[in-house]
């Protein structure tokens, strides 16, 4: 298993559209294994391939309570149902370091996936893991959760997100100097 980098906002690589796999292979089982490496580490509830370089439509989360570890990996998610009742959720995003906001989403969720053994599963999500998968399927499609939010206030938190990426760039090159 491998710790991978999580790409920060704004990266064209966030806004492309993800392609399905084929079958969950080897390759694609290591990829959900890295990536949930890297979303406990983070750490954070959920991560998509995508975040990771990975243009594929593969996604994991896990928001069992902490101390407690219940993983969920999927390939190809596909909603199927969606309650008609909305409900807002205050979001966070690990390429979006630091920025919160809420989004309103559908509260429940039935959804059909790919297992870690390219078996197809279906499950009824509810609470915050209905928020958390949906928040994932949008970083497939090249959605952000910004982009739920009025122009003015995107353009507000991609602005502090380019200050945070020069910050950091300076601190790598300060480093590398030293
Ligand atoms: O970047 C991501 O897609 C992961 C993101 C998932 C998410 C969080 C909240 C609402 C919807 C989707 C995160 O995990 S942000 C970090 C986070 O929420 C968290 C971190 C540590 C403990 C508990 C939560
Ligand atoms: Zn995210």
């Amino acid at each position: 298993m491998a710790r991978l980098e999580i790409i920060v906002a704004p990266d064209p690589r966030l806004k492309v559209k993800a392609k399905p796999v084929a079958k969950v292979d080897a390759r694609i089982a290591g990829l959900m294994a890295d990536m949930l490496e890297t979303m406990y580490a983070a750490p954070g509830i959920g991560l998509a391939a995508p975040q990771v370089g990975e243009a594929v439509r593969v996604i994991v989360v896990d928001v069992a309570k902490e101390g407690e570890r219940s993983p969920i990996r999927m390939a190809n998610p596909e909603v199927v149902w969606a309650s008609p009742e909305r409900v807002p959720y205050e979001e966070g995003c690990l390429s979006l370091p630091e920025q919160f906001a809420d989004v309103t989403r559908p509260k429940e969720v039935k959804v059909r996936y790919l297992d870690e053994h390219n078996k197809m599963q279906e499950l009824h999500a509810t609470e915050l893991l209905a928020v958390c998968i949906q928040h994932e399927m949008d970083h497939l499609e090249g959605v952000l959760f910004v982009d739920h939010l009025s122009t003015l206030r995107r353009g507000m938190i991609i602005k502090k997100l380019q200050k945070y990426k020069k910050a950091k760039a300076a601190e790598r090159d300060e480093q590398k100097s030293a």
